[in-house]
């Protein structure tokens, strides 16, 4: 059979380290390329260089790297600084630097490339705010065609939100605009919103098992990761946002999905419902999950980056 061709856009925080990761150690998948976005967790330069560093220590390093070459026009919608600080310097975490260059094309360009250039249709898997995406598809809208499906790790529908409003979630609400383009281009699109990352809350448990089962670079990588978190993962506030959306990527037998029509209020005002998600007859139809095996994700991730069967 042939290799899933993937392409992965990130903001590359310290969950999507953990999805890359472990989509690097999935078999049968082919990571064509990662496309980051300066609009999330780390900013430009560093998210780009430490996405390079990654496919280094996962034994691929010459898979492409591209960025965004302008920092996007997102306003006041920034994750909090401190966040983003720790973001860029790798929490802190030892690793070998890669010394590949970056890609000569923008992380949209990478995107329509990669696609126009795959015989198979290419899955994405979309890990930060849309904009790299939303500008793929406006520049070259035939891409859609050539789309097997767009992983979403975003939104809130039947539960608060995680930002400054507590009605959205901040992939979207840090540019609405690009994710309301990327939902109504017609590509279809999973989405993998708060109602299920928060069934998937990092454990002290998961993390005691890690520790103890830690045979590859990759496992090693994500348990530094996690000790890095340990006062989130100790206080209950540390899920698995990105890695739930990229197992699903993969493997879909551990999750329930509802179809929904969906709509994003791109309206600054209210500001309390700015950049939230709303079921509207209207709008497309998108593929939400709704319910996780949480046990079975748990051993699936485990399983996978210590390089096991799934
Ligand atoms: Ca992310």
């Amino acid at each position: 059979m042939n290799p899933i061709p993937i392409v992965i856009d990130t903001d590359m925080g310290p969950d999507d380290w953990m999805a890359i990761l472990f989509l690097f150690q999935v078999p049968g998948v082919d990571i064509r390329a990662i496309t980051v976005t300066g609009a999330g967790m780390a900013h430009l330069g560093f998210g780009a260089t430490h996405a390079l560093d990654l496919a280094l220590l996962a034994g691929r390093p010459n898979t492409p790297v591209a960025f965004e070459w302008i920092t996007p026009e997102i306003g006041d919608n920034v994750f909090p600084d401190s966040l983003r600080l720790q973001t860029d310097f790798f929490l802190g975490i030892p690793h070998q630097t890669s010394n590949r260059p970056l890609s000569r094309l923008s992380a949209a360009d990478m995107l329509i490339d990669v696609i126009k250039r795959s015989k198979q249709k290419v899955t994405l898997v979309a890990l930060g705010p849309l904009n790299n995406l939303a500008e793929a598809i406006t520049c070259e809208p035939s891409i859609v065609d050539k789309i097997k499906m767009i992983y979403i790790m975003g939104g809130a529908i039947n539960v608060p939100g995680n930002v400054p409003n507590s009605n959205a979630e901040w992939n979207i609400y840090i540019d609405p605009v690009a994710a309301l383009q990327v939902f109504k281009s017609g590509a279809p699109i999973t989405l993998v919103p708060l109602d299920a990352t928060n069934q998937v809350p990092v454990t002290l448990d998961f993390y005691y098992t890690l520790g103890e089962q830690q045979t590859t670079h990759e496992a090693k990588f994500v348990f530094q990761t996690l000790t890095a978190k340990l006062d989130w993962i100790v206080t209950k506030r540390y899920f698995f946002f990105d890695p739930l959306a990229a197992a699903i990527a993969v493997d879909q037998r551990f999750v329930k999905f509802t179809t929904m029509h969906l709509n994003i209020i791109t309206d600054k005002t209210p500001a309390k419902n700015y950049g939230r998600i709303v079921v509207d007859p209207k709008g497309p139809a998108i593929q939400v999950c709704t319910s996780v095996d949480t046990r079975h994700f748990e051993n699936l991730f485990l399983n996978v980056l210590n390089g096991y069967r799934m």
